[in-house]
């Protein structure tokens, strides 16, 4: 899987979105296909975003590497399951944040497990806050890859507290692993550094709730 990896990475610097996908294919010939998206897109993406940091990739392959990825992870990620469990209502989105990975990853993954929630796209604060509250939702996942955005949610806890709403915010992605306290300063109610925590985070809470 290590080679796969490797080679994965060396593809999207290429921009060679044929020989990405074909080495997708075949770690998910040895794996899930979850499993290998957190094994080949995940470090992959992270070590060309630490490349751009140190100058030896350009902004460009970041682009391209992100793009092929979102179009590969549509045709490897694992149909919705049509058993559906009943769930509170459910959503997800970024806030003011362009990253879509890893809300696409999380949406999917959940659905396979069964599990239906609404993908809210990208919003802002007021928007993401009246949408909430108009839907009635119970359980709010928020995606997050920049630092400002992460803060974002802080004001967001923070208004729907004062509203009486009783959601629970789950939070992740990067500033969320890096820092593993941030969750707490921002006034979210867990956080999950992957796929099969967010399922884990998101059944304990659906139990809790009935
Ligand atoms: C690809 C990429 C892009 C692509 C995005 C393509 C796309 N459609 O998503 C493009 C090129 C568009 C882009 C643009 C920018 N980017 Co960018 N990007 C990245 C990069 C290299 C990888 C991100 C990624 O997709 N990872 C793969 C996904 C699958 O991983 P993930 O999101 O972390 O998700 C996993 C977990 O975190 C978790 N998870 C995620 N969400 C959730 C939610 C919940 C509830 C749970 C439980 C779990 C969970 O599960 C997922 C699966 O395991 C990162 C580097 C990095 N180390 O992350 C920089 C990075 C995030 N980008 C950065 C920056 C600065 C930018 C730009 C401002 C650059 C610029 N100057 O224009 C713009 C801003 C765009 C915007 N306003 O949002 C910075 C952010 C720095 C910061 N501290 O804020 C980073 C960290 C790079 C860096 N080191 O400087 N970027």
């Amino acid at each position: 899987m290590d080679y796969l990896a490797k080679q994965f990475e060396l593809a999207l610097l290429a921009i060679d979105r044929v020989k990405a996908e074909e080495l997708l294919r075949q770690a998910i010939e040895k794996e899930n296909s979850i499993e290998c998206i957190e094994k080949l897109i995940i470090p992959a993406l992270t070590s060309i975003g630490e490349g751009w940091e140190n100058d030896s990739v350009a902004l460009s392959q970041v682009y391209m590497s992100g793009r092929i990825c979102e179009e590969i992870i549509d045709t490897v990620l694992p149909p919705a399951d049509s058993r559906k469990i009943d769930t509170p209502l459910i959503a997800i989105t970024t806030l003011e944040d362009y990253h879509f990975l890893g809300k696409r990853i999380i949406y999917s993954t959940l659905k396979a497990c069964g599990i239906e929630l609404t993908d809210y796209g990208r919003l802002d604060n007021n928007e993401l806050v009246e949408k909430v509250i108009s839907d009635n939702i119970k359980i709010l996942l928020i995606s997050i890859l920049m630092l400002p955005s992460a803060l974002q949610v802080k004001r967001v806890c923070k208004q729907l507290k004062e509203k009486n709403t009783r959601i629970k915010i789950i939070v992740g992605g990067a500033p969320f692993r890096f820092d593993r306290q941030l969750w707490k300063e921002v006034g979210a109610d867990a956080t999950g550094a992957n796929s099969s925590e967010a399922i884990k985070i998101v059944n304990n809470m659906i139990e809790g709730l009935s």
